[in-house]
Order: structure tokens, then sequence, then C-alpha cells
């Protein structure tokens, strides 16, 4: 009697206990979180919005949801999520601090709330729902389990349905269909790398949901490199690095031949063939001092001609950015392209259907003490959303 009593009692604290906690640890709801510049004071009756030098710090003050966890069934439109890793870096270490990093450098991006003038959108308020999720769990001491990781956690979200409709087109008012390969209506991802060998396993997860993308890659360097040219590939696992990565995507077919262009390249160069190579990995190339006579406008138009109205991944190398601008990545090249220009030639993709994006090799130990890099890759990264907002991933049915 005496131990079935105790039994009937556990068992009742268990319930209890249950009870409590899923009480207790209830999500916030999304809409309660408040941006800076929508802040109310003490006795409003309101909880007051963090200034945004204060809190816990997401992507321009956005929700955190633990969209790998406990928010694993949570909807989301566009969604911020970290890659930690730089153990494929040939020079300098330290973009695992990257997210951390650019997410500092947002802190001002929502102060006034956003609105984008020359795009004349503001991303944080135009209907989508639009999160931080924080980072994807990657392992610093193994490559091949780390990039599985990566795509694994990216292929989570991006298979996730989208929180909003796609409605219909602003033009007909006929309804949009999905441009994606598997007919979903997909939510957008934007990656904080991490160095660029991420982006191997980002496009292995962009092409369960598109097929072949067209890539628009903004680097001061190639990234095709054959495994033999860079670093000499002494093991298998050696020859997936953040030079090489663009190789293999080539290789597993997941890059639309033809119809991808590098922006802002001025590396040296094994020889003429490192250019014949990356011609057959499928991209076109814009030269970083092109700029000087072509300007951003022949820039943009140079990028529009080549990937015209297909899904288009966007991988953003911040070392495509001077250094005087932005020190603080992992292989610096200098004559590159100033803040102003990139963000300039970001805004005129508008109306190009990016599917998602990254950031990537920001290592914010080599940085200023006035946060020049990770505020610049914030910065380009609201151009990104901004362009993002105003274009659904949706076609009128050709028939
Ligand atoms: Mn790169």
């Amino acid at each position: 009697m005496r131990a079935h009593l105790s039994v009937l009692v556990t068992t009742v604290l268990v319930c209890v206990a249950i009870a409590h906690d899923d009480h207790g640890h209830e999500q916030m709801p999304l809409g309660y979180v408040k941006y800076p510049y929508q802040a109310v004071y003490p006795g409003d009756n309101e909880v007051t919005a963090d200034s945004i030098f204060s809190g816990i710090t997401t992507f321009a003050k956005l929700p955190w949801v633990q969209c790998l966890g406990k928010g694993r069934n949570d909807a989301f439109d566009i969604a911020f999520i970290g890659a930690p890793f730089d153990t494929g870096t040939s020079y300098r270490p330290g973009a695992r601090f990257g997210p951390a990093g650019i997410r500092a450098g947002s802190r001002r991006l929502t102060l006034y709330g956003g609105y984008n003038v020359p795009l004349e959108v503001n991303p944080f308020m135009a209907g989508l729902k639009i999160v931080d999720c924080g980072d994807i769990p990657v392992t610093p001491y193994d490559n091949k389990y780390a990039i599985q990781q990566i795509e694994n956690g990216h292929k989570e979200l991006l298979h996730r349905p989208a929180f909003s409709p796609l409605g219909n087109d602003s033009l007909t008012g006929k309804p949009l269909v999905p441009i994606s390969v598997d007919g979903k209506h997909h939510p957008r991802i934007v990656t904080l790398g991490g160095d660029h060998t991420i982006v191997l396993p980002l496009l292995r997860s962009i092409h369960s949901a598109y097929g072949p993308i067209s890539v628009i890659h903004f680097d001061s360097h190639l990234d095709t490199w054959k495994p033999s040219v860079f670093g000499g590939a002494p093991s298998a696992q050696a020859a997936i690095n953040h030079g090489t990565y663009f190789y293999w995507a080539s290789q597993e077919g997941l890059i639309q031949n033809g119809s991808s262009i590098h922006g802002a390249i001025r590396t040296t160069l094994s020889g003429p063939a490192d250019y014949a190579n990356d011609d057959a990995s499928g991209f076109q190339r814009i030269e970083a001092r092109e700029i000087d006579k072509i300007g951003t406008d022949g820039i943009i138009k140079k990028i529009r001609e080549t990937v015209g109205d297909r899904p288009v991944y966007l991988s953003i190398d911040i070392d495509s950015i001077d250094p005087a601008f932005a020190p603080a990545t992992g292989t610096p090249e200098t004559g590159g392209w100033s803040t102003r220009e990139l963000r300039t030639i970001l805004r005129g993709l508008d109306g190009l259907f990016i599917v998602s994006a990254d950031i990537v090799e920001v290592a914010p130990a080599y940085d200023t003490n006035a946060e020049l890099t990770t505020m610049a890759a914030a910065d380009v990264l609201y151009e990104v959303i901004s362009v993002m907002a105003k274009t659904p991933l949706g076609k009128v049915a050709s028939c």
C-alpha cells in the first residue's frame, strides 16, 4: 500500500511539473517585440523596447526564434541564420565570430524604422515576417561533419512553408506561382558566415528546392579553384575549402552554367588557366577595376543580362569591399569597391528573383574599434532584404 501511494504521488508531481513547465516557458508572442523607434516609456503600462545599445543582440533587433529547436514549427518569410564555421580558411581565421559580429554591427538598422529611401520600401514593415534564428550548431572539430550540419540546418529552414502566401501579381492581379522546381513557396534564408566554404552546403540545400541555380557572387577571388591548384589538397577533406567550394558545386551540378557571374574580382592567379577553369565552372566575370570605366550602372547591366529572370542565389564575400572600408576579413585584397558602390550595385538587383543569400568572411577580430566591417556587412544585408521584400518569389503562369 505504501509503495502504491508513492507511485501515485510521483505521478501527480510529474503531471504538475509538466503543466507548470508548459506555462512558465511559453514563448513571448512575436508581436510583443518592439523596435527601438517604437519605444514607450515607464508609465505607459508597457514594457519598454530595448535601446539600440542595450538588450540581447539579434540581427537588426529582429525577434529571436529558436528555429531549429523549440520554434521548429514557427513559419517565417525571411530568416537570418548564422553558420559559425572558419576551418576552411587559407589565411586569417576568425569568421566563426562573424554571425555575432554582424549582429552587433546591425544594431542601428531599425533605429528610425528602417525605411530604404532609394528603394522606397521598409523591409521590416513590408508585411513579411522576418526573424533571427540564431546559429546552426556547427562543430569546430570536424569539417566534414560541420558541412553536413550546415546543409541540414539550412534545408530544415528552407523547406518550412513560408509564413505569408505568395499572393497575386501587382500588375495583372493574377495569382503568382512559385519559381521553385518542387512547386512549393519557400521562405528565404539569409546566412551569416562563416568562411566561404559554407556556400557548398548552402547550394546543396538550395538545389533541393530550386535545382541548378544562377549565382551572383561578389568577391575579390574566384573561389572556383581546383583543389590541386589551391592548397594542393593533401586529403579529400582539405580539398573542400574557401577557395574551392564553387569548383565542387559546379562538379555536383548545383550551378546554372552560363548564367552565373562574379563581381569585384581582383585576385592574382596561378596563371591564365585559372580563368579557363572558371569559365568551365559556369561563371562570367566582372573585374573590380571595371567600375572605373563602366561605373555601377554598367556593372548592374552586366549582372542583370547574365541572370535574367531566373532564380538567383546571392553570395557576398565581404572582401569584395576594399579593406579601407572592410578590413576584418580572411583574405583581404586592396583595390576593391567602396561600401557605397557595393550598396548601389545591390540596389540595382531590384526586381531579380533572389531566393536566398549569404554574407561571408567577416572576421571581427581584425576589425577597427569603430566596427567598420561588421557595420558594412549589416548594411549590405539591409539592401539585400530590401530588394527581397519588393519582389515575391513567384511568376504568373504562362499558360
Ligand atoms: Mn570568397
